[in-house]
């Protein structure tokens, strides 16, 4: 079914996923069964600061990183057919993408922006990009984490524009690079009861959001190249 037809047939929310909740709680040292109970399946959105301290992704992934990968080992060839997201770019593929000049992937000044997303949905290439971090330790014992995870990543002032997805799951993403401004907005039937809300992701941190529930868009604030990695879980 096309995409807007499915908004325009999706049930009505329940709005206490939204209701009372003016801003986007930051949290910590969450056990699985706490996140279980108040968060995971709710729809309330959190951010978590302190799932990622062990992960070596927030040192290793850069551009640079991802065009070894995709561009000079045999297993980029593989990854050829999952999706990708160029935004406001010209880019008709990631591997047109990682073939920016160097000037342009660095953002220097009066070069032109770029924000693109993809999904990692072959097996090779994912067994890669977890040497190099982890299922974040609240999500559930019994939830399984999506086996594709989808990774975005650009420069300051793009980002992506609101929408609201048809997945089948929450997701989980986590700011590896850069700082990057989420909002997000009720759905329609719930707009007076909820509100609106956003929140500035910093290096390190795990927003936790049902993206089928919450209209949301992104924007990278000004510094260093915004990389992020997330996936569904159930
Ligand atoms: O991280 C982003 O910039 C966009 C993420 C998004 O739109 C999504 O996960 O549906």
């Amino acid at each position: 079914m096309p995409n807007y037809l499915t908004k325009a047939t999706r049930p009505p929310e329940r709005c206490s996923m939204c209701t009372n909740i003016k801003t986007i709680q930051r949290l910590s040292n969450l056990t699985p069964e706490e996140f279980e109970d108040h968060y995971a399946y709710s729809g309330v959105p959190i951010v978590v600061t302190d799932a990622t301290l062990s992960w070596e992704a927030l040192k290793v992934f850069n551009f640079w990183f991802f065009k070894k990968l995709y561009t000079e080992t045999e297993l980029g060839e593989a990854a050829r057919d999952c999706q990708f997201f160029p935004y406001k770019t010209e880019f008709g593929s990631l591997y047109e993408a990682l073939e920016m000049n160097n000037e342009r992937a660095n953002l220097t000044n009066g070069t032109k922006p770029w924000y693109i997303g993809w999904s990692n949905c072959h097996d090779s290439i994912a067994r890669v990009l977890r040497l190099y971090y982890s299922k974040p330790y609240f999500l559930p014992h019994s939830a399984e984490n999506n086996a594709i995870d989808w990774i975005f990543m650009g420069g300051p002032g793009d980002g992506a524009q609101m929408h609201v997805d048809n997945v089948v799951h929450p997701s989980w993403q986590a700011q590896l690079k850069g700082r990057k401004r989420w909002y997000l907005a009720p759905p329609p039937e719930c707009l007076y009861s909820c509100t609106s809300m956003n929140v500035v992701m910093h290096p390190g941190e795990v927003i936790v959001v049902d993206t089928n529930r919450w209209y949301h868009k992104t924007e990278v604030l000004s510094g260093d190249i915004s990389i992020t990695i997330g996936a569904e879980y159930d």
